[in-house]
Formats: C-alpha cells, structure tokens, sequence
C-alpha cells in the first residue's frame, strides 16, 4: 500500500475568520440574496445549501489524502449505502458518500450515505486483506478507482528476457469536510487480522443478551395494551416462538420520550408484568429529540443545564421533528450523556421495568426541514465543535448513553439491550443497528444481504433488516422468503410502517402461517450456534455474517459474491431473493470442501456453481464438512422458555472423516460470564470415529443440567457395528443409533451427556 502516490494530499489550517467575514447580520442578508454578485461577495467563508447559510467559523476547511492498493482490485466496507458488496468504481459517477441521513425510502444502488458511517475500506487479493480506516466524523467522501497497470520484472540473467503483465491497481482517495488526518492502514495478513486490529482500535461487538438474538415483533404502531397483549397471545395461539414486541413513537404522551400515552397504555407496569410472565420483552422507542415544552420535565431540566446543542449564536437550537419544535441533546458532552443515561434508572423512567429496553431512532440526527433533513454544520457542540465535525458520530453517543443508563439502572449487573438507526466505528460496543426503512419489494430483500455483509466486515455484526420491509404492503411469498432469509440474519426483526397492512405473521393464510413458523423455529433451533458465533464476535472480533471471501480468501470466484454468505464458519446460507423460483445458483467454495444439506444432512454431490431445486418450504442452508454445529432439540415460545431443553450436536465430516466445532453457554442475560467467570465454553472435535467433549476456556465455570441428548454425524461412511459414550470417570454405556444408507447419516439417540462434562462417545 503506498500513500500520496497521487499527490492528492491536502488540508487547510483553521483560520480566524477575516473581519469583514464574520457572521454578521450584513452576511446573512447577502446569503439570502440570489444575486450571483452578492453570492461570490460570500466568499469560501459561508455557503447557501437551498435556503439555508451555512457560516463556517474556521473557515472553509478541508482534508484529503490518496491510497493506492498494489494488486488488488476488490474492495469492500464504508457503509452505509444501499450497494453492492464489492465497492464500485466511482470514475465515472459519484463518490461514495459518508454522511448520516434519514432518507424515507432510500433508492438502491446509491453512493448517498444513510443512517450510519464506518470509515473503514478493506482491500482484498488471494490470501491477502488490508484495510484503511479514515477516523474522521465530518462528512467524508470516498473515491475509488481500479486499473490494471503494467509491472515491469527484469531479467535475473543475460539468458532470461525481462517482462510485463498487467496487474490491478486500486486507488482510494479519502476527502473530508473538517478535522485532521488521522488514519489507521491495518496490514492484515488475514482478513481475521484486520477484524481483530481493529477491534484493537474500536472494540468488539457487545456481547448481546439472548432474548435479543430470538425474533422480535415490532409496527408502528401497536396501538394499546390490549393490541399488545392479543399481538402477543396471537404467538402462543399460532405456536409461533417470540421474544420482543415493540412500541413506536405512539405510545408516548405527545412524543416526550419515557413517558406513556395515558389513555393508550393505563397500566404499563402491568403489561410488562404480563409479558414477564410469559418470559418476553418489551422494546420502547427513545428519540434524541426533545419536545420543547417547559412542562415536560426533561426538557426543563435540560434546558436549564445548558444540554442542548447550540446555533451559530448561541441559542438552543431549534428544529422540527415528531413533537413539533424541537431541541436536541448533545450527546458528545460526556456530562449530557451522564444525565441522560440518569433518566432511564427505574425511579426516574415511571413504569418501567428491568424487562424494558430501548430502540434510539432518527438520531443521524434527523431535522424535519433542515438541510438535507438534519441539523445545520454550524451548528455548536460541547468544547465549541462545530456539528460539521461531529455530524456521523452523534448516533453513536447517543446509544453510548442509552446502553451505559440500561446498565446503570440493574447496578451495573445487567447486559443492556439497544438498537440503533445511525452508528458509527465502534458502534459495536452499544448494541445493535438495523439499515432503517426499506422498502417491501423483492430488490430491498436482495440488497439487504451485502448491506448486513458490509455492516458485518466493519465491526457490527448484531444488525439486520426489517422482515418485509418496512414501507408498503409485501405480497405473501416476499414476506416468507424474507422471514426465511432474517432467521438466518444476527438481528431479526418484523417490523412494518404506519400505512401498511397489519403483518402479524399469522394473517397470510394457513400454509404461510405453518412456513414461517418453520422458518422462526429453525432460527430459535439454531441459537445455540449464534450465540457461541456472538461470543467470538466479542472475544475475538470474528463477524458473525461472513462474505464467502472471508472465508475462502484465495478462491477469486467467491470475491464478488453478494446472495449467499457464511454464518460463522460452518453453514453457507442462500437465501431466496426471487420471485416464484424454481431454481437458485449455489456456489459451494472447494473443491477440497464437502457440504451437507443441513435440513436433509444428504452430501452435495456436485462441486462449484450448482442449480438447486427450491420450493417455498425453505431456502437452502449447507454445512461445511469439518465442522459441528450445536443445536437445541426443539424451540420454545422464547429463549427463557428453552433454558432446559437438550442439546443436538450435526458433525459434518471434512476429507480425512474429522470435525470440530464450539459452544458457548452462560447465563444469557448478566455480566457474570466476565465478572465472574460464569460460563462454558466447549469445544466438541471428531478424529478417529471418536466424539469427544472437552473445556476450552478452564477459567470458565457455569452449571447446567442441560444434556446432549442427540447426535448427527453426516457423512459417516459405513454402519457402524457398536456405539459406546463415555463420561470421563469411566463408566461406559451403549449408544443406541440408526444409520441412512441414502444420506450417511449416523444419529445417535438418548445420550444424555451432560453440556459441562467431559466425554466421548466411540463408534466401531
Ligand atoms: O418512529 C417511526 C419510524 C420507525 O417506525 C422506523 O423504523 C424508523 O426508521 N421512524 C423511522 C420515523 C418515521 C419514518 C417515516
């Protein structure tokens, strides 16, 4: 990689406005002229967008630099933008765009930023990966542009000629609004390197609370407590798992935040003491906006403190949003962020309780009529910066405060619960964040793949999309290969706009009813997995939605590849994306790597790109030989519901008949997997047609009566003749098995292996 090799290397130092350039009145008056005389009088000090003046106290600052990637030609990260995986060349078109936007119905293949911005671009060739990550919070543009150029190799020897081949080239040029350059070139070698310097430098995801990795349901908006409670019993009648219904901005009293809808939600201590006992949740909805209302306390308090952020001159700063006029917190002022965090202790946020957790939305921040639907740049934040510089980082704070305020309210004991709409490097810290208001069109569900894809590479792995899309009414068949694709998805969540239909998961007929059933049972059988991938996602920076290429780095065929990815390192997912197919194109990575159907546990017999029936009952899902999954034998109707039901462990065997695969276990809701050291964590390998269950982490404790109560090991190549478990103080006991000679899938049933023993189960 080298730097400036273009020479675009440039900044201007802050700089005391001129005297007869200072904001004055006068200035503001030519601004609001059109006359090209009076515009030019501006200068570079001020700048009209629309009707709006822009007065730039250090005057008109700028940074950029140039990078240029040697050999490679594919490039990926920098979200948010509603884009291919593979980052395009911007040559001919627009630069990418990082700046935090609510865009209603964002189009598709647009470099225009929305909700959230990780300045981070990762570059990869064969077994190579590198990554420039540009710390700047002001509105960043990003151009790239890839040619193959010629190297030259000379000749060793008089007897050998010199030559030329055309390699790829890829230049990157950053250019910031304000700030310094400060910029990060992560070396890799591996792409788990550069995950893994990177978390070094912007942490690693949260670890989230189970219940928040099972389905939530959520509308803008359900409507009172009995639609709640009859939203919630309309699960349990259908025999559908859930863990989370969620309220929109309706549920307040006039849109100030932690407050209720007296007439609509009477008794919310008593709802949520409801849906505790049925052993789910509650989501509210907090917006960074504050209803300007000198009656409604937090505005008050906020008010006389000085919390909000400042105009040009001084004022609070004043814009519309839900509740009409509104001010905004200044989350970057480590002090606001102290109060705010305050108001969510339980004295405070009346009638909430230890199973309410939040959802921080239109924080990018979003400013009904302002420029570009946000707050101006010259706007002032604590210690005078300027929201210019600080624009793409506002999100961040804020559910920075929510996170550190659900922790504060349990003492510091509980893991907090917060979904964001705008985020920023580091976000991962704080929770999870979702790509904002799509569309319930068969394209929005096609992108939403490498729009997780991305978001996943730059840190955040806990995000996903709305099922069904949010705006619109999907047709029946988009919202089941939508629930199909999200239960394979970290975040997964229905959730539909104010216009549309009502999509409870139920009101499509019968047989959609019973597939997506099927399709959020497989999710919450699956939590087992997802959860030990979210432990590695928070130990060890790992993403837990991988692109192909992460995990095939020196298979070129995989680079670009943008409807199938890797959940973790052992299932290859495809989701369907297309109307009434018959058919979808798989790509399984190889040809050394053997996949298992992982419903029907058949081997795929051909290699490469291979046509794959499909009918609406499923989308396609493979295991990779060489690895085991942990699974729960059956779903409940949540995760709290499934503390005790057993194990299932699928061992797919690679090439030389061996497997090896982890589980993470702890309490699912506390610290005490960090402060105390309650957890275990498991690793399972098969060599030598022996399982065996060994401790990874010794440090780890944690107790459970949960078993392995059954096993699957594909591609098993003969029926075995004898099958003996063993824990390890010796005692031995027969296995009872069956063997498929169609599939080569021996299972092993009634094991009853304890999930924090020691064991081995021997076939012969
Ligand atoms: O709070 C209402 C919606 C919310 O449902 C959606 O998920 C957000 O992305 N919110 C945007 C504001 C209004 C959008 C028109």
């Amino acid at each position: 990689m080298s730097v400036n090799s273009n020479g675009l290397l440039y900044f201007e130092h802050l700089q005391p406005p001129p005297s007869d350039r200072k904001p004055t009145a006068q200035n503001e008056e030519a601004a609001s002229d059109s006359s090209k005389e009076k515009q030019e009088d501006l200068g570079l000090w001020q700048e009209k967008f629309g009707s709006f003046l822009d007065i730039k106290a250090h005057g008109p600052t700028s940074i950029g630099m140039d990078f240029s990637l040697h050999g490679y030609d594919h490039v990926y990260g920098i979200p948010q933008h509603t884009e291919t995986l593979l980052l395009k060349n911007t040559s001919d078109g627009d630069a990418y765009r990082l700046y935090n936007l609510d865009i209603f119905g964002h189009k598709i293949h647009d470099k225009i930023g929305i909700y959230g911005s990780v300045p981070l671009l990762l570059a990869h060739k064969p077994n190579r990966t590198s990554g420039i990550f540009w710390l700047n919070s002001s509105e960043t543009l990003v151009d790239i542009s890839t040619k193959a150029v010629a190297e030259h190799t000379p000749s060793r020897s008089a007897s050998e000629t010199a030559k030329q081949r055309a390699v790829p080239l890829t230049d990157v040029r950053w250019m910031s609004e304000s700030g310094i350059i400060d910029v990060f070139l992560l070396m890799g070698p591996s792409a788990f390197d550069v995950f893994k310097q990177f978390a070094q430098l912007t942490g690693t995801q949260a670890l989230p609370p189970l219940f928040s990795l099972g389905y939530h349901q959520c509308r803008w908006n359900y409507e009172d407590e009995q639609d709640v409670k009859a939203v919630d019993a309309g699960f349990d009648a259908h025999d559908i798992p859930y863990d989370v219904i969620w309220l929109d901005i309706e549920h307040t009293d006039g849109k100030r935040y932690f407050t209720w809808d007296k007439k609509k939600f009477q008794n919310p201590r008593k709802m949520q003491e409801h849906l505790r006992k049925k052993k789910r949740k509650l989501v509210v909805i907090v917006d960074p906006h504050i209803k300007v209302d000198p009656s409604y306390p937090l505005y008050a308090q906020a008010k006389e403190k000085g919390y909000f952020v400042k105009d040009r001159n001084g004022q609070d700063f004043e814009g519309i949003c839900w509740p009409g006029s509104s001010c905004y917190l200044d989350f970057t002022n480590p002090e606001v962020r102290k109060w705010y965090s305050d108001q969510f202790a339980f004295k405070t946020y009346k009638a909430s309780t230890n199973i309410l957790f939040v959802w921080n939305d239109m924080n990018e921040p979003s400013v009904f009529k302002g420029a570009e639907l946000t707050m101006q740049k010259d706007a002032v934040h604590y210690n005078n910066w300027e929201h210019r510089d600080v624009h793409n980082l506002y999100g961040f704070y804020q559910q920075m405060a929510t996170a550190e305020g659900l922790i504060r309210r349990s003492s510091g004991k509980e893991r907090p619960f917060v979904l964001t709409r705008s985020f920023f490097a580091g976000s991962q810290k704080y929770g999870a964040v979702w790509t904002g208001d799509n569309t319930a069109e068969w394209s929005y569900l096609k992108i939403s793949i490498p729009m997780l894809l991305t978001i996943n590479m730059v840190g955040i792995s806990f995000c996903g999309a709305d099922v069904g899309g949010f705006i619109g009414d999907p047709e029946p068949e988009l919202l089941v290969r939508w629930y199909q694709a999200g239960a394979y998805q970290p975040f997964f969540r229905g959730h539909s706009n104010m216009e549309s239909k009502r999509r409870e998961p139920w009101l499509f007929g019968e047989k959609n009813t019973q597939i997506i059933r099927r399709a959020i049972r497989e999710r919450y059988v699956l939590l087992p997995y997802l959860y030990t991938l979210f432990y590695r996602a928070h130990t060890a920076a790992e993403p837990v939605m991988r692109s192909l290429w992460i995990e095939f780095p020196g298979k070129v065929e995989t680079f670009d590849v943008e409807n199938e990815y890797m959940l973790g390192n052992a299932l290859l997912v495809h989701p369907v994306t297309e109307k009434e197919a018959k058919t979808v194109t798989v790509l399984f990575p190889g040809p050394e790597e053997i996949w298992y159907d992982f419903r029907k546990f058949k081997r795929v017999e051909d290699a490469g790109t291979v046509k794959i029936p499909v009918t609406l009952e499923n989308i396609p899902v493979f295991q990779r030989g060489g690895t085991v999954i942990p699974l729960k034998t059956s779903a409940g109707k949540s995760t709290e519901w499934m503390i005790d039901i057993s194990y299932e462990l699928h061992v797919a065997l690679d090439a030389e008949a061996c497997s090896i695969g982890e589980l993470y276990v702890d309490d699912g809701h506390s610290f005490k997997y960090l402060h105390k050291k309650q957890f275990l964590h498991r690793k399972f390998s098969f060599n030598k047609n022996i399982l065996s269950s060994s401790c990874v982490d010794e440090s780890g404790q944690y107790h459970t009566t949960c078993v392995v109560e059954r096993v699957i090991i594909l591609g098993f190549g003969k029926q075995p003749t004898f099958v003996t478990a063993s824990a390890k103080d010796g005692k031995k006991k027969e296995v009872v098995f069956t063997y498929d000679m169609k599939t080569s899938a021996l299972t092993l049933e009634n094991l009853a292996l304890s999930v924090d023993a020691d064991w081995e189960i021997c076939i012969s």
